[in-house]
């Protein structure tokens, strides 16, 4: 049996999950897992090492599926549950997928999909009442997860990490952490990550801490549910915190005084997915007196810098190596750069992910020697703590904690009759980190204003995808050789702010 499941049934009685539906202890987590592995042995067209798509609220029905689909020995593809129907379908090919499982709510859109690729649909309200023995049992060397994430080169990618990847994410973090069966979490984020899937939800159940879902992040009910329910963890990526300080800003002195004893009673709140600004970390040290945990990471590697649980936390810097974690900072030619001086982050350890989904030639470009190459500038200081101070390419936008790429949206923009030619760039933003920006070239005659575009798009790419800023130029500036200057689009939208 894989380890997160026995991990489990060592808190059999504790609450698991709580949910818009209700309560949920291990043991029920861990009767649904299982009815849904051997469902999928015995009832659906589903063989060992097959990937199996979901798409479900966060919820006790989106853990069962993702423990039943591992303890079946499948690949859990869990998908967004806010992606416009092009984006799923993309997933759903990628993957080759033959089976998709959908909570109630989304299976009409499940059904829509299916008509375009040859899939079986399941309803998870269906896996119920039926022999519960299984056929055969996961490995721990087995492929566990696939997770879809942008890159530099055209659309984005499954990355595959297997039981053992998970298992060293997960234990790096609740070590370093200090996860324990007393924890309580409220989780925000999307389940289509890891920062949601690894850092909050695996984490828990790991520890047989206690995980509450919000189907949807809302600033007003998040304080609510501090006051309420007194957890002891939070984690999020910084547009939330920014949110949050945002309604503690626009509340009552007795409302701010409860926020304030709600938050300084919890023992540690987490940031990450995307640069914290110091702004923000210093606001949320006033308000709660926590200074915010940054950490940095990669779908394709887990968890690899965080500041520490006890000891300094340095403000504008994301800590020290994880444990089990080996960086280096090397320069162009992979050559170790000397203490203080800006290099590429290189990454080995158990927490890897093991490849990408068929695509041999990425997953071998991705590697160097072993060290996993994850195209972030940092710099040590005296003291070890690692500062991110870039990205290797401009054409990776982080906005709300999402990682997007620019050649991946200017492909579909460039499908709009009006549009000639198009750049999209990140521009700089205190509560987005980045907003996605596109200048364009129109045809001759033809017009085209922010919301038309936005308003075409919305079919085609995921909402955190869509441009939020547009401008029309004459010509986008281009080097010698005919190529898109990307910092002087940059610079473009800056001098039209
Ligand atoms: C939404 N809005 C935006 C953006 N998104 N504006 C600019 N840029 C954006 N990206 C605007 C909408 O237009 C709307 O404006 C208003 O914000 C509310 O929109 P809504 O869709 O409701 O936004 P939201 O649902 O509140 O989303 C904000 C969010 C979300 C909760 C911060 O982006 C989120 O969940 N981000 C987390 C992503 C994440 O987990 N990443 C981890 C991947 P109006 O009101 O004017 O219409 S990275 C990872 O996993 C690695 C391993 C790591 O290191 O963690
Ligand atoms: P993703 O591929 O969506 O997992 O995003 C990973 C990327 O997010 C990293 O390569 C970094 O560029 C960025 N990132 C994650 N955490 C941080 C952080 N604390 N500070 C700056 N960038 C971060």
């Amino acid at each position: 049996m894989i380890s997160i499941l026995q991990q489990a049934q060592k808190n059999s009685q504790n609450t698991a999950i709580i949910d818009a539906t209700g309560s949920y202890t291990y043991q029920q987590l861990l009767t649904k897992s299982l009815q849904i592995a051997s469902y999928l042995q015995h009832q659906a067209s589903f063989q060992q090492g097959d990937r199996v798509n979901f798409l479900a609220q966060p919820s006790f029905a989106y853990t069962t599926l993702l423990l039943g689909i591992w303890q079946a020995g499948g690949i859990a593809v869990p998908m967004c549950i806010t992606h416009p129907t092009a984006e799923l379908q993309y997933v759903l090919e990628d993957t080759g997928c033959k089976v998709l499982i959908t909570d109630k709510q989304y299976y009409v859109k499940a059904k829509a999909l299916a008509e375009q690729v040859d899939i079986q649909i399941i309803q998870y309200d269906a896996i119920e009442n039926i022999n519960t023995s299984l056929a055969f049992q996961p490995s721990s060397d087995g492929n566990a997860l696939m997770i879809y994430t942008s890159g530099t080169t055209g659309k984005p990618k499954g990355v595959v990490t297997t039981h053992r990847n998970i298992e060293s994410q997960i234990k790096t973090l609740v070590e370093a952490w200090r996860w324990s069966k007393e924890d309580s979490i409220l989780h925000v984020l999307p389940l289509h990550h890891v920062h949601g899937i690894i850092n909050v939800l695996a984490c828990a159940l790991w520890s047989g801490a206690r995980c509450d879902f919000l189907t949807k992040f809302e600033a007003k009910t998040v304080w609510q549910l501090f006051i309420d329910r007194a957890y002891s963890l939070f984690m999020a990526v910084p547009t939330i915190y920014s949110r949050l300080i945002q309604e503690y800003e626009q509340s009552d002195n007795y409302v701010q005084q409860q926020m304030r004893k709600a938050t300084q009673a919890m023992r540690l709140m987490v940031s990450g997915s995307a640069a914290l600004p110091v702004t923000v970390l210093e606001k949320w040290e006033n308000i709660t007196s926590h200074t915010l945990l940054e950490r940095y990471g990669m779908t394709e590697i887990g968890m690899a810098l965080s500041n520490p649980y006890i000891g300094k936390r340095v403000a504008g810097y994301v800590g020290l190596p994880l444990p089990g974690v080996a960086i280096k900072l090397v320069d162009e030619q992979g050559d170790e750069v000397a203490q203080g001086e800006p290099g590429e982050i290189i990454v080995k350890g158990d927490s890897i992910f093991k490849e990408y989904w068929q695509r041999e030639e990425a997953t071998q470009n991705a590697f160097m020697q072993g060290w996993f190459k994850t195209g972030d500038i940092a710099q040590v200081n005296e003291e070890g703590y690692f500062k991110i101070l870039g990205r290797q390419s401009v054409d990776i936008i982080k906005t709300g904690g999402y990682k997007v790429s620019a050649l991946e949206i200017e492909e579909v923009l460039r499908t709009h009759p009006a549009i000639k030619e198009c750049a999209v760039v990140g521009i700089e933003n205190e509560e987005w980190g980045e907003v996605v920006s596109a200048a364009i070239q129109l045809h001759t005659q033809a017009s085209l204003s922010l919301s038309q575009l936005r308003d075409w798009a919305k079919t085609l790419l995921a909402a955190y995808k869509i441009p939020r800023n547009l401008l029309i130029v004459e010509e986008l500036p281009r080097n010698a050789m005919g190529k898109i200057v990307k910092p002087s689009v940059k610079y473009l939208f800056q001098e039209n702010k």
